[in-house]
């Protein structure tokens, strides 16, 4: 695509507004100073053509090869209309929901499994939309390995994908459609520089892998987060062709009872932490519990606790920390009096031994449909998993992800949207207590560090009123969740 047609193509997409300036009203009451909106070019019929002609040209220049091309509903819809009726090409569609009589058919089109479907897209900021578009065209038995875009806000959506095995092509970057205006005079240069700036600070996808490493969980004025905001609902993660079935599982608890707190249940006696379970039961989408620390267990215990995960729909998270050899915690996983395996949904492990450590537990635990997490980071004070380390345990996770699905961490350091990060330290206030623990908010865990699940134990066991207090963190974990959905959607 020669850069005149494209500079002429973003002058007129200024002239029909589809890019806009000004002060414009995020969802989240967040402040954008760049509104693009791609709906208005279906009533501008040259428009439309010019741009499925550049986006047609795109895939010819990458020498894509595809049997059938789809459009992300709706606005790429028409797109992939003229591209397909032009160049006589098969063209897929995906329904955004199902039908509720006939066929219930998610994609409509004839599908040769096997074959290669192009996605098309018009606005890109986090690459959510392409990536449930793929996966229900996954589902179908399509390979999915290219997308074309028209304008990337240049937010993160290209890695993302990457992470997900889709290659993504913008025909317009952020920063080609600010040059091109500064020069034909359409905004001043303040204006580019808030739009680069806002830019800059909402990319959604710092480099994980990046410079700055981990320096555990509790040191938020050190730590950058590894990735802000944005990306996908967790009910949409639960969707995923490659989320394990325990966080599946989780994630659709978490979207149903609008929660992403998990309860520390910290207590000695078996009938406390029962009565606490019961009470705080509608509030958590998980209960963490530390069998070994109880003085009056028996295995009855175990039943009445399953029973009052079923009765409240929250899963159960056995916080045991295995760190011995395989052949050992297959043992201590199954065995011993607390045989953990038989009541508890999750447990963590440590990387240390190695993998085999993850190839003990997976022994004992995938036959149950169990889950593991591996602990990345740690929430004390001078804990010695950061940086190389943290980054060892994400590729252990990675190549163990028929067992693990997520990680003990202090943010996000994951990009693949199906692992779930939870953070153990949080406490309304900042702080910590005579041992190391050191506490982040919830809505600095969620919001700012791209966590998922927050871990409480001493902000709600330490209060007067427990219910009250779970209320309260479960709301301020959930609202920070929504914030961070909506800052970057647009
Ligand atoms: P607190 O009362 O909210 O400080 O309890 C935190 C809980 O999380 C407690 O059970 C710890 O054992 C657990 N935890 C943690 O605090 N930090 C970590 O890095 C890990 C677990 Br791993």
């Amino acid at each position: 695509m020669d850069s005149i047609c494209l500079e002429s193509l973003i002058l007129k997409l200024h002239d029909v507004q589809a890019v806009k300036f000004g002060e414009y009203k995020l969802k989240s009451g967040m402040m954008t100073p760049i509104y693009i909106d791609l709906r208005v070019i279906v009533s501008h019929p040259s428009l439309m053509n010019q741009v499925s002609t550049v986006i047609y040209q795109r895939a010819k220049a990458e020498e894509l090869e595809y049997n059938s091309v789809c459009g992300v509903p709706y606005t790429a819809l028409p797109l992939a209309t003229i591209i397909c009726s032009r160049h006589e090409l098969p063209m897929l569609i995906r329904r955004k929901e199902a039908k509720d009589y006939g066929t219930k058919r998610m994609v409509e089109g004839t599908i040769h499994p096997g074959d290669t479907c192009l996605i098309i897209e018009d606005v890109v900021t986090t690459g959510s939309s392409i990536l449930e578009t793929a996966v229900v065209l996954q589902k179908e038995g399509l390979k999915v390995t290219d997308a074309i875009v028209l304008m990337d806000r240049d937010q993160g959506g290209i890695d993302m994908l990457k992470s997900e095995g889709i290659t993504l092509h913008p025909v317009i970057s952020m920063a080609k459609l600010i040059n091109v205006l500064l020069k034909a005079e359409r905004i001043d240069t303040d204006t580019a520089q808030r739009v680069r700036k806002f830019i800059q600070e909402n990319n959604v996808f710092m480099s994980a892998r990046g410079k700055n490493g981990s320096s555990g969980t509790g040191s938020p004025a050190t730590k950058k987060p590894c990735m802000k905001a944005a990306e996908m609902s967790y009910g949409a993660r639960a969707q995923l062709p490659h989320t394990h079935p325990v966080a599946a599982r989780l994630l659709k608890v978490m979207e149903e009872k609008k929660s992403n707190l998990c309860v520390s249940a910290d207590v000695m006696k078996c009938e406390e932490l029962l009565l606490l379970a019961d009470s705080l039961g509608p509030f958590i989408c998980l209960l963490k519990t530390h069998v070994d620390i109880l003085q009056d267990f028996t295995p009855a215990f175990c039943q009445s606790l399953t029973d009052l995960a079923t009765k409240h729909n929250f899963l159960i998270f056995e916080d045991r920390k295995f760190a011995d050899i395989g052949n050992t915690v297959k043992h201590q996983y199954e065995g011993g009096l607390y045989q953990i395996s038989s009541w508890s949904n999750m447990v963590n492990a440590h990387a240390v031994p190695g993998p085999g450590v993850v190839r003990g537990l997976s022994e004992v635990g995938r036959p149950l449909e169990r889950g593991c997490l591996l602990i990345a980071e740690m929430s004390s004070q001078g804990s010695l998993a950061t940086g190389d380390y943290t980054q060892a345990v994400v590729k252990m996770a990675e190549d163990h992800s028929e067992f693990v699905f997520g990680f003990i961490c202090g943010s996000k350091i994951s990009q693949k949207p199906e692992f779930l990060h939870l953070t153990p330290g949080v406490q309304m206030q900042s702080g910590g207590d005579s041992l190391g623990q050191q506490y982040t908010s919830p809505e600095d865990v969620i919001l700012k560090k791209g966590s998922d699940v927050i871990i409480v134990g001493r902000g709600i066991l330490g209060s007067a009123d427990r219910r009250k207090a779970a209320e309260e963190y479960r709301k301020s974990g959930w609202d920070a969740y929504t914030k961070r959905l909506t800052s970057v959607s647009r």
